[in-house]
């Protein structure tokens, strides 16, 4: 697809035409064009699907910060939920606005959270199909507040409840079941573990949170990372073993899942950046990672099947060495494995 910049529908076909007689005239017509032009139309309308319409506006609170899709009131329909704080009080809310359906929104409804609130997350946390929110609160007295917002499924939310996030400073929330239990749990990235008002250097944290099915967590256990945290947090499968990971933005670093609920690391992700975000960017089916503005991270984790396979290659290696020649098999895993078989005579 190509992208335009053309806000007009008319410019936005000029372009095409202009580029399917380009294509006529180099004499690629029949590569491009198949039975009755087919081809050259499907060509014309995914440049349409690039094509936006003028943005429209509607009201939530003050300072957003962040924003989640998601069907709040369970009638099919694709709603917004947006995180907010005002400056002068530092009180935190989110805001809900039921979609039409069509594009458009009704007005939003708010519900208060804690102080400075930043990061927004949706799941169901006490398994009543009704979407619940998880906010993480980047200010307060303790500078270390989660809030739980149980959702009545109709946008609207059941009062605040707030957790200890396990750091200072909470910036972002993520949802997983890292323990395999099939409830959801809360992954909290903290801008510092120790100091109140992170000063000094102090380096981040990432806290885990255990849900326990109805709606309530466990206390949190911190997991310092190198570097103040602030940014967003990735929860994925990143070395393959079935078991969830997190990978967070800002301290670069890479936590991996031991399928309980506890981790190992940090490991490096020679990264950095506020933001982070994670899609499979070449279709090998491993989740890889975007940091910051955009520093792409491919997987090139293998997993505990690839790994045997390749033990017992060495292993083979091993038993027949070939004259005097050196066997060197390195394996290299995303924060996992390090295997460097030597076989010399
Ligand atoms: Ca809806
Ligand atoms: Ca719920
Ligand atoms: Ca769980
Ligand atoms: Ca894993």
């Amino acid at each position: 697809m190509i992208a335009t910049n053309s806000p007009s529908s008319s410019s936005l076909l000029a372009s095409p035409i202009a580029a399917l007689k380009r294509s006529r005239f180099r004499g690629r017509r029949s590569q491009q064009c198949g039975a009755a032009g087919r081809a050259c139309w499907e060509a014309l309308e995914d440049r349409r699907l690039m094509s936006f319409s003028p943005a429209t506006s509607f009201p939530v609170g003050a300072n957003p910060q962040a924003v989640v899709t998601a069907d709040f009131n369970n009638d099919g329909k694709l709603d917004l939920a947006t995180s907010s704080y005002d400056d002068a009080t530092a009180d935190g809310s989110v805001s809900v606005l039921l979609g039409n359906g069509n594009g458009s929104f009704q007005p939003a409804q708010s519900s208060a959270t804690g102080p400075y609130t930043f990061s927004l997350a949706a799941g169901d946390f006490n398994a009543d199909g009704k979407l619940d929110l998880a906010t993480a609160n980047n200010g307060g007295v303790d500078n270390n507040d989660v809030s739980i917002l149980l959702g009545n499924g109709d946008g609207t939310f059941k009062p605040a409840v707030a957790y200890e996030s396990g750091g200072y400073n909470a910036a972002a929330v993520a949802l997983g079941d890292v323990n395999g239990d099939g409830k959801l749990d809360l992954l909290i990235a903290n801008q510092c573990d120790s100091a109140p008002n992170c000063s000094n250097g102090a380096s981040g944290s990432v806290s885990v949170l255990l849900g326990n099915g109805d709606g309530t967590f466990g206390g949190a256990v911190s997991i310092a990372t190198p570097g103040q945290n602030i940014g967003a947090l990735e929860i994925g499968d990143f070395n393959g073993d079935g078991m969830l990971d997190v990978a967070s933005g800002t301290g670069g670093t890479l936590l991996l899942g031991n399928g309980d609920g506890t981790f190992r690391g940090p490991l490096a992700l020679g990264a950095f950046g506020p933001g982070i975000d994670m899609a499979d960017l070449n279709g090998d089916g491993k989740p890889d990672l975007v940091v910051g503005g955009a520093t792409v991270l491919l997987n090139n984790s293998i997993s505990k099947v690839q790994l045997h396979k390749l033990l017992q290659r060495a292993q083979m290696a091993l038993k027949t060495p070939i004259g005097s020649m050196t066997t060197v098999i390195s394996v290299t895993e995303v924060g996992g494995f390090h295997l460097d078989l030597r076989n010399s005579e």
